[in-house]
């Protein structure tokens, strides 16, 4: 059988829904999902086979004005998504001005991409009629292929843009085999999973300098022959205080997010987990290039 292959890098500002789409379309809760900006710290892909297709898409950072190299690195990582696809999906949050951040993401689009624009969160839209004058400025800036209005959370425009994504589809080889559905490996999907519990139950200075590592995930049969993942997270913090805040008193903040992601976890490893986290301190580690390395962030195509 002859087999066709698409990719798809999916960009935009920070927050504005890339990742919950990326979960939407591959119907696989691959990326983390937080309220707060700057969730996702590198490229994850999702992948979706479809009869002789294979669709790879490209989940990436926001775009934001970095403050540091893990800034530079998110931003790096959202240039090099974007060459060699052949479609982008630009997704912004219609109910936000077009900002600065956008502006870049479009001044970054060569002559020949394909780009459509997903104007996400509709359902927090009141009046629909001011998707008309939205819809005029963001075509003024650039020639999308199409403009699809969707909102994620409540499942409404996904299939039309399924639809319009089917469109650029290539002869070609599948780079995954047809069962896959991302190119992370499991220690990443468990490690983003206790990192977004972080980011939902703490306030946003602590989460934002927090790296999550996996130092053991194994298999066993207990006793009475259940069989149980045992998984050792590390979470990495910036300073002491960060630390005894990410424990919490008596325990209480480590035990909460421990026990949310394991619950995430065994959701998704369809498997019984016990999970255990430790909190340590690298100070400025966001700054630090080796450290970046270390956690596996400068690494486009996998890990964080
Ligand atoms: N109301 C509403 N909220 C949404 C919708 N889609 C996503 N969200 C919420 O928007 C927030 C950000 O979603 P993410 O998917 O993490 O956004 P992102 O673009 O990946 O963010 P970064 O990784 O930080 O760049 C989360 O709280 C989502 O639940 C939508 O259609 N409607
Ligand atoms: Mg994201």
């Amino acid at each position: 059988m002859e087999t066709r292959n698409e990719f798809i890098a999916i960009v935009g500002r920070a927050n504005a829904g890339k990742s919950s789409l990326l979960n939407l379309l591959t119907g696989e809760r691959i990326a983390a999902v937080s309220s707060k900006p700057q969730t996702t710290r590198t490229r994850i892909s999702g992948i979706v086979t479809e009869n002789d297709t294979q669709y790879v898409f490209m989940d990436t950072p926001g775009v934001h004005r970095s403050r540091n190299k893990l800034g530079e690195h998110m931003n790096k990582v959202v240039k090099d998504s974007i060459s060699d696809v052949d479609v982008i999906l630009m997704v912004s949050d219609v109910t936000a001005k077009i900002d600065e951040n956008e502006l870049n993401i479009i001044k970054s689009f060569r002559k020949n991409d394909k780009v459509i624009l997903i104007l996400n969160k509709i359902d927090l839209l009141k009046d629909k009629e001011k998707l008309v004058p939205k819809i005029a400025e963001y075509s003024r800036l650039y020639d999308f292929e199409a403009v699809i209005p969707i909102s994620v959370l409540k499942n409404d425009g996904t299939d039309i843009v399924w639809d319009e994504v089917r469109k650029y589809s290539s002869e070609g080889p599948h780079y995954f085999s047809d069962s896959s559905f991302t190119d992370q490996p499991e220690q990443v999907i468990a490690s983003e999973m206790i990192r977004e519990k972080l980011l939902e139950l703490m306030s946003d200075e602590i989460p934002h300098g927090v790296a999550v590592i996996i130092e053991e995930m194994k298999e066993r049969t207990d006793r009475s022959g259940e069989d149980i993942l045992d998984i050792s997270a590390v979470i990495y913090c910036e300073k002491d205080s960060h630390k005894g805040m990410i424990i919490g008193k008596n325990g209480s903040m480590l035990k909460r997010v421990g026990q949310l992601a394991r619950e995430e976890l065994e959701r998704f490893f369809e498997i019984k987990v016990n999970l255990k986290c430790w909190v340590k301190v690298k100070e400025d580690w966001r700054n630090k290039e080796a450290l970046i390395r270390n956690f596996g962030l400068s690494n486009n195509s996998t890990n964080m």
